[in-house]
């Protein structure tokens, strides 16, 4: 399958052209699937497996990462360099939550999925955050709108806590709204798709390329949670661009998102702008426009709570983070006091 390097979304700044430069004997190739210990990775002409040289690569590459690869595609291709990232989709972790896991890199535009027959909004707020942080543009796809009577009710409702967002509505059943996707895509472009399990993200891939690339199945009803999609995939589809699909993800969580907060709740910002201080919180401060306004208005209410969670949530990672740099200050200057104990211990 050959895909020229423009097609795969290769858009090359000063910085790469510079990298290039200082490794005339690699090519460039984009991770379209992580694997243990190695990389799928498209160089134009076709799909081959790149591995590290021995040394830990940092940043570890992504799918949707850009590399320099060198080698005999028929033997094994190493990997020489990642190269800088456009765009970083990260969440916290699940479970431990003080780790970064990096869900894609170099995303144009990132594909919010939730099903019309249920919408989580402070799930979408969350997820917000996440992308406009992450430098690529949301789009918020309702999936599965011939499961409700009134699709463009709930696309609507939608968009009043996606400020700033396109919301468009989509079936792969009828074919609606999948037109709308394509004219969010384009020769080089990536769309990454995230969102629960089970909300058709694999099938709008399938749909958009007209033909089966990918797994998908029905959810299990169990309330276990079968998760179809198991590795994060990067499929180039000629003429249409690339499509970046990822497993479902249960919870989600931002990862350092402070300006994606920012972006998510402009309407807090705004009704911000009239409290008496200029450094409320929000909280129980006198003469807070925010809490006044939330106060007789149930929706706004439910949103001002979600905006001081999720700051709540931030503000920990960077006290965790915090901490963590302080330890490993701690321990290499408890290594460099050993060193220096042995050198100057009498012989
Ligand atoms: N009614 C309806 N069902 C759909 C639609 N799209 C997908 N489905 C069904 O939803 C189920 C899950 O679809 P998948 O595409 O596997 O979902 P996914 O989001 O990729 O799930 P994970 O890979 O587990 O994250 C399948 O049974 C699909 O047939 C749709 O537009 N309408
Ligand atoms: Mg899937
Ligand atoms: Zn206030």
């Amino acid at each position: 399958m050959t895909a020229s390097l423009l097609d795969l979304g290769w858009r090359p700044t000063d910085a790469d052209a510079e990298h290039v430069h200082h490794h005339p004997h690699s090519r460039p190739a984009r991770v379209t699937q992580q694997q243990r210990g190695a990389w799928l990775v498209h160089d134009g002409s076709q799909e081959v497996l790149a591995r590290a040289r021995g040394a830990v690569l940092d940043p570890a590459p992504v799918t949707g990462d850009w590399l320099l690869v060198s080698g005999d595609a028929r033997s094994t291709c190493y990997v020489d360099k990642v190269l800088p990232r456009r765009s970083t989709l990260s969440r916290a972790e699940a479970g431990g939550r003080s780790q970064e896991q990096v869900i894609a890199a170099n995303v144009d535009v990132v594909g919010i999925c939730a099903p019309a027959d249920d919408v989580n909004e402070r799930r979408l707020e969350r997820e917000l955050t996440a992308v406009w942080a992450s430098g690529a543009v949301p789009l918020v796809i309702i999936t599965k709108a011939d499961a409700v009577d009134d699709p463009h009710a709930v696309a609507t409702a939608a968009a009043v806590v996606c400020i700033g967002a396109d919301v468009l509505t989509t079936s792969t059943v009828s074919g609606e709204g999948l037109d709308g996707v394509r004219d969010r895509l384009g020769p080089g472009v990536t769309l990454a798709l995230i969102g629960p399990s089970g909300v058709g993200k694999s099938s709008l891939v399938n749909a958009l390329a007209g033909h089966e690339v990918l797994a998908t199945q029905a959810t299990r009803q169990d309330g276990k949670g079968r998760h179809t999609t198991t590795g994060r995939h990067l499929v180039p589809l000629a003429g249409v661009g690339l499509l970046l699909d990822t497993p479902g993800m249960r919870e989600f969580a931002p990862w350092f998102a402070d300006e994606g907060l920012g972006g998510t709740f402009a309407d807090i910002d705004e009704l911000a702008a009239s409290c008496r201080f200029a450094d409320c919180r929000h909280d129980s401060e006198p003469g807070c426009a925010v809490l006044t306004v939330a106060a007789g208005d149930a929706e706004i209410g439910a949103r001002v709570e979600s905006w001081r969670k999720l700051q709540r949530e931030l503000a920990w990672l960077e006290r965790r983070q915090d901490a963590r740099l302080r330890q490993e200050e701690r321990r290499q200057w408890i290594i460099r006091e050993r060193a220096m104990r042995r050198s100057i211990r009498p012989t």
